[in-house]
């Protein structure tokens, strides 16, 4: 071997040591779970082709990181391993045939699958059913002891119930801090302007690891059982599945989504399935495990160097992947906001490419102490738009600082931040390109004037060519006029001219919400038509009276108070209205009929419009009662999909059913 092939696998191994530190240690990872797992294998490979140079002590040997000395230390009486993992369903395929090859076996095995949450591994004794112990994974032979703080933990229970208790049982699992409870964690922090944490595995790991168990109990913990260690005097079954549910039953938390499964096709399917449920689980998981069920065989299978051979790890694509930040755009929005943005090296993370994500604001440039050049960790947890949630200390030598910018890159404007206010805004109003072409934009908006392909796209270049300055000039446009822009034919522009022809017949609360005015969105807007009935008199409406309105606090009186009050909205609002937007007179509520007052309505079998709640709330906003049981008083029955016995009710009172196409129409109306 030559002396850059030596020198290489030392340095990856020095590299790798300092991340199990960074991670397991300090709780402060360096690198992302993705980035560290390809430099591990990497190694591996690179041992397993040089044989000569696999040492013992090699990360790739050991598991975890070392003991703080801040708590005492536990020697595991049976180590706490790690898994190995498969990528893929021929690694799959692999891994079983390796289990087949070594039992001798042509049988289809039973395996137990299970959810791998990303929290912190950790071992609990109990003896004659009492918590004596709870200890951390550690370096997998020696952990730490954290039986104080995990005692605060709310569903480990301090005292096992039931029968059969073996005298002393280790039980091993993972403690996690549940989504929902982070995210509150980490509001919390922002508002108190201290640290919150990149993510929930190291909010778990951060708050066990207190030195006052004090701190620990105020933290949102959560324990679930993943496996037994030490059993002593105790029988238990010879399955790994049973002696979950064995566990369960004396009081100790299982997560809902363990099963059993028969071969690679059981296992790919139950994996295809949890993946699916990801973004709705309560707690963030990075994968799936398979464990050979049987216990005898589990025990004939044994270990190979830090993990068991009977149980492997599937992955799930990761949520979190380091990039490079190449450069910082500011946006501008409607209400001249300005946005950061970071262009980032393109990088594939929870399931998609990104190349771009908000930065917020200046202050969330300060608080992740950002350059351009920076490696950062992406985040992109299922269906949540990608974050930055750290810049790495690794930062290139070029990185350059980020200067918010004082002057509008669209308009050159004067840039203003208002004390005690996060956003920056442009002030040219609607002087500034950007923000004429955002509120044309939000003007035509399907929730607003709805003005069916009066696109992003499309407004932009009528703006560019200055074919347009305000909504109102979109009344005056004709088809010759757009039959020149890109990717525009004439039957097209004659379509865009009838959809803003079209669009004139309005309601009160569209016309409002498609004003624009700051923090005035669709269910303000509805407040408002509803209460003043008429423009005028929300133009001419004082503080006071905004004020009285639902969701219109202080601020929101302010904008709109000064958005009628600036002459350049009152001329276009009499161009709009002049142009013949018009929409039918309201009442005050007293005076209202309500379309389907008196009617009864059943709504039975699968809506998938529309879910069953919201229709239900929809009918009784145009006073319908809506009821459980079908009835001669009922008047309408909507039968969705398998709908059953109400639907054959209806049908043998006579009673008039509706599709759920039939509801929606009849909702519109
Ligand atoms: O680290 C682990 C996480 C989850 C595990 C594990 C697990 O099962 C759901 N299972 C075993 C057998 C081991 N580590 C060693």
């Amino acid at each position: 071997m030559s002396q850059t092939t030596d020198t290489k696998i030392t340095l990856l191994r020095e590299k790798i040591q300092a991340y199990n530190h960074d991670y397991y240690t300090l709780d402060a990872p360096t690198v992302t779970d993705a980035e560290y797992d390809r430099q591990i294998k990497l190694l591996r490979e690179l041992e397993q082709q040089f044989p000569e140079h696999a040492r013992p002590d090699s990360p790739t040997q050991t598991v975890g990181g070392a003991v703080l000395d801040a708590f005492s230390k536990v020697q595991h009486e049976l180590p706490m391993l790690s898994l190995g993992n498969v990528y893929s369903a021929a690694e799959l395929d692999d891994f079983i045939e390796r289990i087949n090859k070594r039992l001798d076996n042509t049988a289809e095995l039973r395996f137990c699958v299970e959810p791998k949450l990303d929290g912190l591994a950790i071992s609990l004794i109990y003896e004659q059913g009492k918590l004596v112990l709870a200890a951390t994974r550690g370096d997998g032979t020696t952990g730490e002891d954290v039986t104080h703080n995990v005692k605060t933990i709310h569903n480990i229970p301090h005292q096992l119930q039931g029968d059969n208790i073996p005298a002393r049982l280790e039980v091993r699992g993972e403690v996690v801090m549940p989504i929902a409870d982070f995210e509150r964690f980490n509001q919390q922090a922002l508002a108190n302007d201290t640290k919150g944490f990149v993510n929930p595995r190291n909010a778990a790991a951060g708050s066990l690891r207190q030195l006052d168990s004090n701190m620990t109990a105020q933290r949102p913990l959560a324990f679930y059982s993943y496996g037994i260690g030490i059993i002593e005097q105790g029988d238990l079954a010879e399955s790994h599945f049973q002696r979950l549910q064995q566990l369960k039953v004396w009081g100790l938390p299982l997560t809902d989504e363990i099963r059993l499964e028969s071969g690679a096709e059981g296992c790919i399917a139950a994996y295809t399935q949890l993946l699916a449920e990801r973004a709705t689980l309560p707690y963030e998981i990075d994968g799936i495990v398979y464990k050979v069920d049987d216990i005898a065989l589990q025990e004939q299978l044994g270990f190979i160097s830090r993990a068991p051979r009977w149980a492997t790890a599937h992955k799930f694509p990761a949520q979190e992947e380091q990039t490079c930040l190449l450069d910082v755009e500011f946006q501008v929005g409607r209400t001249g906001a300005i946005t950061p943005v970071a262009i980032l090296e393109p990088v594939f993370v929870g399931g998609v490419t990104v190349s771009r994500a908000s930065l917020h604001n200046a202050d969330e440039i300060q608080r992740l102490g950002l350059e351009i050049g920076n490696t950062v960790i992406i985040r992109r947890a299922a269906d949540v738009i990608p974050q930055i949630v750290k810049a790495l200390p690794n930062a290139t030598i070029k990185s350059q600082t980020i200067v918010f910018p004082e002057h509008c890159p669209v308009c050159d404007s004067e840039i203003e931040r208002i004390e005690g206010e996060a956003i920056a805004r442009c002030t040219g109003g609607l002087y500034c390109a950007a923000q004429r072409k955002q509120a044309i934009k939000y003007f035509a908006s399907r929730k607003a004037m709805n003005i069916d392909g009066m696109g992003v796209k499309v407004v932009e270049q009528l703006v560019d060519e200055g074919l347009i300055n305000t909504p109102a000039d979109l009344f005056q446009l004709t088809a010759e006029q757009l039959i020149p822009l890109e990717r525009m034919a004439a039957k097209k522009a004659e379509n865009l001219i009838n959809a803003i022809q079209n669009c004139k017949q309005s309601t009160l609360a569209k016309f409002i919400l498609a004003l624009g005015i700051r923090e005035v969105g669709d269910a303000t807007a509805k407040n408002l038509a509803e209460h003043f009935l008429t423009l005028e008199a929300l133009q001419n409406a004082d503080t006071e009276s905004l004020e009285s309105i639902d969701d219109v606090g202080e601020i929101v009186a302010k904008h709109i108070g000064s958005f009628f009050r600036q002459k350049h909205n009152q001329e276009v609002i009499a161009a709009l209205l002049s142009a013949g937007i018009e929409w039918p007179e309201l009442m005050a509520k007293e005076q209202q009929v309500l379309p389907l007052a008196d009617k009864t309505f059943v709504l039975t079998g699968t809506l998938t419009k529309m879910p069953r709640n919201e229709a239900k709330q929809a009918l009784q906003a145009l006073g319908a009662k809506v009821s459980g049981s079908v009835s001669k008083k009922t008047d309408y029955v909507v039968a969705g999909a398998a709908a059953g016995s109400k639907l054959l009710k209806a049908q043998e009172l006579g009673i008039t059913v509706l599709t759920e196409d039939q509801m929606l129409e009849m909702l519109d109306h």
